[in-house]
């Protein structure tokens, strides 16, 4: 089984407060932390935000990994940014998580132990500086197309958040694209290099979108409650759909002969990815799993007297100010 036995039905819960609860969802109101929910809406809620929140921070290991190697200081202080910026949404993200009444060291635990995911596509080596550039291109394009429709998602933290990250995660894809296009417009040498990057991250971007549809146990549920607003078929046909010309733009070749414009159904048709691939990688057993969580395992133990410090502070200050009062 790939996925984790967190329970997307409501049993133990009173009907008549999961009718009402129905019909607030279904009017379009947002869902408060302090709101009445049902235990299954907030055990997906927060192994959804939870593990998006792990994303966006293991998501910053792979283009960590090119800041000490950007070609131009412009490019640097750009990668710095962005990188900065994910820090920034897992922070927002794990912030929505607590709200639901989790910490964020149970659900940093969760991540060390292997219980809670990350996204597939983080577990995927960046081999070459092009590959910063098909990361913001596709990774982020993938990541927007994703998220643009959770800003309408039920749950009032975790759509707010989605907001600010969205219009972030616009300019990360656009810097990405930049990068691109001065790939593909430039030496021989660089667009075969676009073109290498291209081809290795076509296939794991389209698997971010989760599994396909006939395959996927959330669902069902999970669009009932308004935590995801589209099945994961729908995205990634958009996403491919949005994509293609912007390849034919820069002049590249999307590795995958089957992609082609359907005239009857308005949109590209193109291969499904491995999902055998996909399966073993959210297993554990992709190209990069072990060396992401041990990143994450040395970041956390690294961090334990930091955190032990601000927990003597806080715990100082409010003795002082017991004894003041
Ligand atoms: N990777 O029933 P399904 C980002 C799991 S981008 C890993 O379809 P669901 C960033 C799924 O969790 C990424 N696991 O599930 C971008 C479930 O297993 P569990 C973050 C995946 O939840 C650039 C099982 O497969 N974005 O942060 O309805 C730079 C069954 O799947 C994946 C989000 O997380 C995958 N690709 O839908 C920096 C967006 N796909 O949990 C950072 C919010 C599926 O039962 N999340 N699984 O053990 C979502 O929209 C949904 O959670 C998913 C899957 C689309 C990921």
């Amino acid at each position: 089984m790939y996925a984790q036995m967190v329970t997307s039905e409501a049993t133990n819960d009173d009907p008549a407060k999961l009718v009402a609860f129905q019909a607030r969802i279904d009017a379009g109101e947002k869902i408060e932390p302090k709101d009445w929910m049902p235990e299954g809406y907030r055990k997906t809620l927060i192994r959804q935000i939870g593990q998006h929140a792990h994303s966006e921070i293991v998501g910053q290991l792979p283009e960590g990994n090119w800041i000490t190697r950007a070609p131009t200081l412009e490019r640097k202080a750009i990668l710095l940014a962005k990188v900065q910026d994910e820090a920034g949404h897992g922070l927002y993200l794990y912030c929505a998580a607590e709200t639901l009444g989790v910490s964020r060291d149970e659900l940093t635990e969760a991540l060390l132990s292997g219980k809670m995911k990350y996204s597939s596509i983080f577990n995927y080596p960046t081999l070459t500086w092009a590959d910063m550039g098909a990361v913001g291109w596709l990774v982020d394009g993938a990541a927007i197309m994703n998220q643009v429709p959770l800003q309408r998602t039920s749950f009032g933290p975790y759509a707010r958040a989605m907001v600010r990250i969205c219009k972030e995660e616009s300019f990360h894809q656009r810097q990405g694209y930049d990068i691109m296009m001065k790939m593909a417009f430039g030496t021989p040498a660089q667009k075969a290099m676009a073109q290498d990057a291209l081809n290795r991250f076509w296939y794991p971007s389209l698997m971010m979108f989760g599994p396909s549809d006939k395959d996927s146990v959330h669902s069902a549920q999970s669009m009932a409650w308004k935590i995801k607003m589209n099945t994961n078929d729908e995205l990634r046909q958009k996403f491919v759909d949005q994509t293609v010309p912007q390849a034919e733009y820069l002049g590249l070749t999307i590795p995958d002969p089957a992609v082609k414009w359907n005239e009857d159904k308005g949109g590209y048709d193109f291969s499904e990815p491995d999902w055998s691939e996909f399966f073993e990688v959210i297993k554990g057993n992709g190209p990069c799993n072990a060396e992401r969580l041990e990143a994450r395992q040395k970041a956390w133990d690294d961090g334990a007297w930091f955190r032990d410090g601000l927990m003597a502070h806080a715990s100082k200050r409010a003795t002082a100010k017991v004894a003041a009062e």
